[in-house]
């Protein structure tokens, strides 16, 4: 990458962790400025330029894009589909004003690029949820999904109406060991190594056979990078791009942790969450991705399931 000087809006979220991360590493760590709604900086960003923003303030945005020179912003601050149930307006607000406002200080402050994450949440009941397709009907049920889909139709306009280059995945679930998700329905699948391994045994909101769509974040951090560097004359469409890896289920995943961990147990005890889940797809058709820019997973359900408990492990 050219020296592109870059913000990352919600660095302290479980993307935005390991994006500074992955970025610092190619960019290094002064090109890239972490900032968070938090005063005190995540501890493992501490080792670059850090500051405290709210990422529905657009005044302080423009001023630190201008005192910086910021060339690219990543903005991941979102409330996420569990949560977003829990305050509609909030999370539209949040999801939405965000947004709006960096596409316009984008075209005011003619940045190279912008990066928004869409989700799988953007497909509903009426959307084929086997093999998703990357265009289909798109009728999403939770405030979360809403935002996705109304904020990857503004994204487009912005690149058709301005040539705004603004970019973004509809990632699945996600699963991290260095950052903790937050407010999720498919947080399931990250709790369960932690409780694996310091209980030995998990209770899942998802009911046993909830299949959803996932990705080791590793694969997460390298899709979101190879999209950001693709030449735009690649690209096919305007929309967020449908990215896959594996879909599995909890009775799959515990099945994945008890050829570790032989005592392992799961129970289960759905919630509102199961209700939100039960709209979502099964597994996504990503060719598009793979088409335009070579997406191509490398971490699947028994590989994914070995790097987490090595590495909690690790940690302790
Ligand atoms: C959520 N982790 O559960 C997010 C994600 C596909 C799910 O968007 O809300």
């Amino acid at each position: 990458m050219p020296s592109e000087k870059i913000l990352i809006i919600g660095a302290g979220g479980q993307i935005g962790v390991e994006l500074v991360l992955a970025l610092r590493a190619a960019l290094g760590n002064n090109q890239v400025i972490a900032s968070d709604l938090k005063k005190e900086v995540h501890p493992l960003l501490a080792d670059g330029p850090y500051v405290t923003l709210d990422a529905t303030d657009g005044a302080a945005i423009t001023a630190l894009i201008q005192k910086e020179k910021i060339t690219q912003v990543y903005l991941l601050a979102a409330m996420l589909s569990a949560t977003g149930e829990k305050m509609p307006m909030k999370a539209w607000e949040v999801n939405m004003g965000s947004l709006l406002q960096l596409l316009e200080i984008g075209v005011q402050e003619k940045l190279n690029k912008i990066y928004w994450p869409s989700s799988i949440a953007v497909f509903g009941t009426t959307t084929p949820r086997v093999e998703t397709p990357q265009a289909t009907i798109i009728e999403p049920t939770t405030v979360y999904g809403i935002s996705k889909y109304a904020g990857e139709l503004w994204c487009q306009y912005y690149q058709k109406r301005y040539k705004l280059d603004v970019r973004g995945l509809r990632y699945p679930g996600l699963i991290s060991w260095k950052s903790a998700p937050g407010g999720g329905t498919t947080d399931y699948a990250v709790e369960i190594y932690h409780e694996a391994l310091k209980s030995g045994h998990y209770t899942s909101f998802l009911s046993e056979n909830t299949y959803l769509p996932m990705m080791f974040m590793d694969d997460a951090i390298r899709a979101t990078i190879e999209l950001m560097e693709a030449p735009a004359a690649q690209l096919s469409t305007g929309m967020a791009y449908n990215v896959g890896a594996m879909s599995f289920s909890p009775k799959e995943i515990a099945a994945a942790i008890q050829q570790h961990i032989p005592d392992f147990r799961i129970s289960y005890a759905p919630d509102f969450r199961q209700d939100i889940a039960n709209t979502w797809p099964q597994s996504i058709d990503d060719s598009t991705a793979r088409k335009d820019w070579n997406w191509k997973p490398e971490f699947d359900l028994n590989r994914m399931t070995e790097t987490m408990l090595y590495n909690l492990k690790k940690k302790g």
